[in-house]
């Protein structure tokens, strides 16, 4: 399958944002039909060293049964033990163009949130953007703010052959003005790890 069908149901998510067990609200997303996964353990309450580790195993395995896109957020030391199938950082992370050297072969993701940072990205080196926040989130505490979807519509004009999805926000009911502005996948955190019915959230997003 190509990457823009790949990125189309993406969930991100590290224990910090589950109210239960991350492994079961995975296996949920998966069964409602989530293409992609990013293990975002990172920020408050999150898990450090082995803790992180074991969770980051437990959860890729649960993405390799059901051939679900792997991809780790920022900690490119997780890349290789993870055996992820990607990593996707922001602006203030680690540079893609140093991310590329190190591994020439995985998928590498970067955020872009305005044209300031766009006009620093070597977006040539990556393999899909990340535009948002779309919406208003309270999710991550240091979000940019919100761009809307205009910004989704000006990335996909200058880039139209990029994979892209939007973040930031994202719900069942406004998945769809992401994806008619031309991204290719929605990603969302909160809309499904805090659902009551996880599989349902990701089968309708
Ligand atoms: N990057 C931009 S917004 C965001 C990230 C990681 C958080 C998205 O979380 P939610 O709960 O889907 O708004
Ligand atoms: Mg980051």
């Amino acid at each position: 399958m190509n990457l823009r069908k790949r990125l189309r149901k993406y969930l991100i998510m590290g224990s910090q944002n589950c109210p239960r067990d991350p492994v079961k609200i995975l296996e949920e997303a998966i069964a409602g039909g989530i293409t992609a996964f990013q293990f975002r353990e990172k920020g408050l309450g999150s898990l450090k060293g082995e803790d992180k580790l074991s969770l980051g195993q437990k959860l890729r395995k649960l993405c390799r049964q059901h051939d679900v896109l792997f991809i780790v957020n920022d900690d490119s030391v997780l890349v290789d033990p993870l055996e992820a199938d990607g990593i996707h950082v922001g602006q203030e992370d680690m540079s893609v163009k140093q991310l590329r050297s190190t591994f020439p072969n995985k998928i590498i993701g970067l955020s872009v949130s305005n044209e300031a940072e766009l006009k620093e990205s070597s977006v040539d080196v990556v393999d899909y953007l990340g535009a948002g926040p779309v919406f208003g989130t309270s999710t991550k505490l240091d979000a940019k703010v919100a761009v809307g979807v205009e910004w989704i519509e000006k990335l996909r004009g200058m880039y139209p052959d990029v994979p892209l999805v939007g973040i930031g926000g994202v719900t069942v009911r406004n998945s769809g003005l992401v994806l008619e502005a031309g991204a290719d996948g929605v990603c969302v955190i909160s809309a499904m790890t805090y659902a009551d019915d996880v599989r349902d959230v990701a089968s309708r997003l």
